[in-house]
């Protein structure tokens, strides 16, 4: 819209502030053309979508349009972005009480997934519980069982971390070749939050855990009431071989309330969730109602029907519970396509559950040649990490992708790597580097490409 076309009537006040908005932008702009500023170029390049012309279009304020200021008691996202939502894949789950919803990654920035856009997963329906009523209870190889309300939890010292949640089948329809063509069902199954609530170590201490005590079960209380065995250190199966980083695990697990400074939401556990960091979420029970010490794994329906790896072999892994290094470009991507040639920012996403980000390389060569991308602050231990790397594309087909070396040294695997160890047999845990597929008219295509 043109500036002339705004018949509006205009009072002084405002008059001089758009006068004021045009000096400024025209000075802006100036600079812009003249190439001094570094602000609005990428990769040595100016980026305007349309040559400035005098006098400038400025956008109307609100009032000149006669639209009111909106404003109701639970802000809710413009309405010109109601495309940002959470979806299904309905053939993966066609009965609404075992769901998964995934996070549109594509369209959300930075590190933090608003609540409402969290990825979510049950296995039994949804519920939403009354506070006031509901309890935690603590027992097993204890000195003290006891039975905690909400308020009583909010009392206990507080501890806060921002976390990924990952579902270990995040990228799990991916294994045996490509399926989706869209960033947010390859990857959408994982959310980042800051959660608060109360240590595990301090409800510990409040119930005086055994030193027998090697495991402890978590239990919710929705329809399926999943359960998931969590190692102590000393843990070991029930053959009798010990748990991979079991000395490790606890530590960080919170029983949380909050979600992004609000109480958690009924579909991510309210009134109260369990929390472990790092680690595949199912253990993270949600609408959490009993913790119970023991010295063995339960071995329940969920922990190996589910959640184990299927090997080459034929055999199973299990309690791999540590969610290794990942990452993805989430620009472009296949929901985001590339409007045509010129200079561009690499954006993505990277990961991992043993601790910080070190470093994410991104090669928009088809893996001939790497280049290392920008961490944008802050990097979080165990929390999503933004990357960035500034690309000029000469709009001629190409693969792009990403590779993420975490703190203590993993570097994400190629999908031949990934196969190779562990063979297609699998819905869990995979990590494989993924490749777009960028053709000439700009259009971005998820693919597997057989030698990397
Ligand atoms: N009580 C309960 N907790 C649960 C589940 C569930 O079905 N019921 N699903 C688990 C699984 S499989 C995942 S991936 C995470 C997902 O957490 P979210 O729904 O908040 O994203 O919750 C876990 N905790
Ligand atoms: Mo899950």
């Amino acid at each position: 819209m043109s500036e002339e076309k705004i018949t509006m009537p205009v009072s002084g006040d405002e008059q001089a502030v758009a006068s004021e908005a045009r000096r400024s932008f025209l000075r802006k702009s100036v600079a812009v053309a003249g190439g001094a500023l570094a602000a609005g170029t990428v990769a040595g390049r100016a980026v305007a979508s349309d040559v400035v012309k005098d006098p400038l279009p400025i956008p109307p304020t609100n009032k000149m349009l006669g639209r009111g200021v909106v404003s109701v008691p639970y802000g809710m996202p413009s309405k010109f972005e109601a495309h940002v939502v959470r979806r299904n894949v309905e053939w993966l789950t066609p009965d609404t009480i075992a769901s998964i919803s995934f996070t549109p990654l594509q369209d959300l920035e930075g590190i933090i997934t608003p609540a409402g856009l969290h990825f979510e997963r049950y296995h039994g329906g949804a519920v939403d519980i009354d506070p006031a009523t509901h309890r935690l209870v603590i027992h097993g190889m204890v000195e003290k069982p006891m039975i905690f309300t909400i308020e009583d939890l909010k009392r206990l010292p507080q501890k806060s971390g921002v976390w990924f949640m990952e579902c270990p089948a995040n990228g799990g329809m991916e294994w045996r070749g490509v399926q989706m063509d869209s960033l947010q069902f390859t990857h959408g199954m994982i959310s980042c939050s800051e959660w608060v609530g109360v240590s595990l170590l301090d409800l510990m201490k409040a119930v005086g855990v055994k030193k027998e005590a090697t495991w402890f079960y978590a239990e919710g209380a929705d329809g399926s009431a999943l359960q998931r065995s969590i190692p102590l250190p000393g843990a070991k199966d029930q053959f009798g071989k010990p748990i991979p980083d079991a000395d490790k695990i606890y530590k960080d697990v919170i029983v949380a309330y909050a979600q992004n400074g609000e109480a958690l939401r009924p579909e991510n556990g309210y009134p109260i969730r369990l929390v472990v960091p790092g680690c595949e979420a199912n253990l993270s029970i949600k609408h959490l109602r009993r913790i119970k010490f023991s010295n063995k794994p339960l071995v329940t329906y969920q922990e190996t029907r589910h959640y184990t790896d299927g090997m080459p072999d034929g055999r199973f892994r299990q309690f791999t519970l540590i969610n290794e290094a990942n990452s993805v470009i989430t620009f472009p991507c296949p929901d985001k396509k590339l409007p045509g040639k010129g200079a561009y920012e690499v954006r993505g996403l990277a990961w991992s559950g043993r601790g910080k980000v070190k470093a994410v390389d991104v090669s928009v060569d088809g893996g001939k040649t790497w280049k290392e991308a920008k961490l944008v602050e802050p990097v979080f231990s165990k929390c999503l990490t933004r990357f960035t790397m500034p690309w000029e594309w000469d709009g001629k087909e190409t693969l792009i992708m990403s590779r993420v070396t975490d703190e203590t040294g993993y570097t994400q695997p190629t999908l031949r790597q990934l196969r190779k160890e562990r063979g297609t047999n699998s819905i869990y845990h995979k990590n494989s580097i993924q490749t777009w597929k960028i053709e000439a008219n700009g259009e971005v295509k998820n693919v597997q490409i057989e030698n990397l």
